[in-house]
This record gives structure tokens, sequence and C-alpha cells, in this order.
């Protein structure tokens, strides 16, 4: 039975997170915004009843609908067998999904630091400020983190040689830090290692190399969560 994912079809976005868990572990799904459009998405959401999902990226698995992307990864993860087989291990995982849902609330602010409704024009001022204090302040911290917690197993992944849904995950998080923060990345390099290594051997997975090179996997844009704004890349 394949699950059903629904996202927006137009960016990435959150949506990208759960993609790349399934195809790195080759679970079958339908995306089913993709096939249809946003209409059917918003449609589908709201005549969902009981615990329904606040916002899209959501799992249908027959009865359970799932929101929150961390925890639609955990579901995943849990469900096929795909964690650490230790109930403490796999809640500090979480904790690490939830660490990298924090970062990107944080990306999203630095475009958009007053209100998501609004246009990046009307907010262009408070953006700039936004990001050089994520540039020089958050994202490291974030990232020094990430990297501390993946020399725990001696790499390339968290458990070392087992990938999870946190290295899929960091592998989008440090694509999309590529995309929106070219100049910052580049003098960074070298900086945090680990991410690096980890970077460089997720698209190793069998199903992350078939995705990547397949027209399922969409392109970064400047509609999305990352997007590239000249001038809050600057150094
Ligand atoms: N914490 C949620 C955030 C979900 C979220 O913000 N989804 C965005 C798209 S990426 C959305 O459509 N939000 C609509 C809204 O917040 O009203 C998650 O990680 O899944």
């Amino acid at each position: 039975m394949s699950y059903q994912l629904w996202y927006w079809p137009s960016i990435p976005g959150r949506g990208e997170f759960v993609r790349l868990f399934m195809e790195a572990s080759g679970l079958e799904y339908r995306d089913i915004a993709r096939e249809q459009d946003a209409d059917a998405l918003v449609e589908d959401m709201h005549a969902r009843t009981g615990f329904r999902p606040f916002a899209p990226p959501y799992l249908v698995d027959e009865d359970v609908t799932i929101g929150q992307t961390a925890l639609i990864l955990l579901y995943l993860s849990d469900k096929e067998g795909l964690g650490s087989g230790d109930l403490a291990t796999d809640l500090q995982l979480l904790q690490l999904q939830l660490d990298i849902t924090d970062l990107v609330k944080e990306v999203h602010d630095t475009h958009h630091p007053i209100a998501s409704g609004r246009y990046y024009a009307d907010q262009m001022d408070a953006a700039y400020e936004r990001a050089e204090n994520f540039r020089e302040d958050r994202l490291p911290k974030f990232l020094i983190h990430f990297d501390n917690a993946l020399a725990t197993n001696g790499g390339p992944f968290m458990l070392g040689e087992q990938f999870t849904h946190v290295d899929t995950s960091l592998f989008q998080v440090m694509e999309g830090l590529d995309y929106a923060f070219p100049n910052y990345m580049r003098t960074m390099q070298g900086s945090w290692p680990n991410l690096e290594a980890l970077q460089a051997s997720v698209p190793d997975i069998e199903g992350v190399a078939a995705y990547l090179a397949s027209e399922r996997r969409m392109e970064f844009n400047q509609d999305g969560i990352f997007r590239h704004y000249e001038e809050l890349d600057e150094q």
C-alpha cells in the first residue's frame, strides 16, 4: 500500500524532507497535489475532521493522517523499522529533527521576518537585519550543533554507516543553504567538516541517487523556504 503525501506542488519546501527520506528508504508514495493541484490540497485538508493537520506537509496512511514534518518522519521511521531500534536514541533523532524544524523556520524568517503573508518587498529592511544576525549568530550555532552531533558515531551519518531521517534532512538543509546563501557558505567552507561529509555521502544512497536524477526532484526556487536574495547574503 503506498503512502499519500500532501504538499504544495510548486515548491520543494518542507515536503522535500519527507520525499527525500521516502526515496532513500525505497518507500512507495504518491505525491497527490503534484498529480492534481494546490486547490485539491486545500480541499482535502479542509475536508479532514478530528485532529487534522494545521498545515502541509501531511501524510495519509490508510486511516492515519499525520502533520508536522518531524512527526511524519518519526512515524515512517518507526513503522518501517528504519530507526535505531532503541527508544532513547530514536527520541534523540527526533530531537535533532525538531532542531532542523527550528532552523528551517529561521531560514524562512530571514526573508519574511515580519509576516509570511506579506510581500518580501514590504519587509526588506527587517529582512536585511534579520539575515545579518542569522548569518553571524544563529546559523553557525545550528551548524556547529549538527556537526558535533555527527562526530558521535564517526559519521558519515548520525548513527555511523546507517542513514536516518536526520541525515536526509540535513542534506536538504545544506543544499538549501548553498542555494540561498552561496557567498556565506563558500566563505565558511571547511567550518563544519562532518556536515560537508554528510552532504557528499547522502547522494550515494541508492534511492537518493535515483531520485536526484529524476524529474521528481524539484529545484529550489524563489517561492520556497530557501530563497536567494543577494542582499541577504552579503559578506
Ligand atoms: N512545523 C510545521 C510547519 C508547517 C508549515 O509551516 N507549512 C507551510 C508550508 S511549508 C504552510 O503551508 N503553512 C501555512 C500556514 O502556516 O498557515 C512542519 O514542520 O511541518
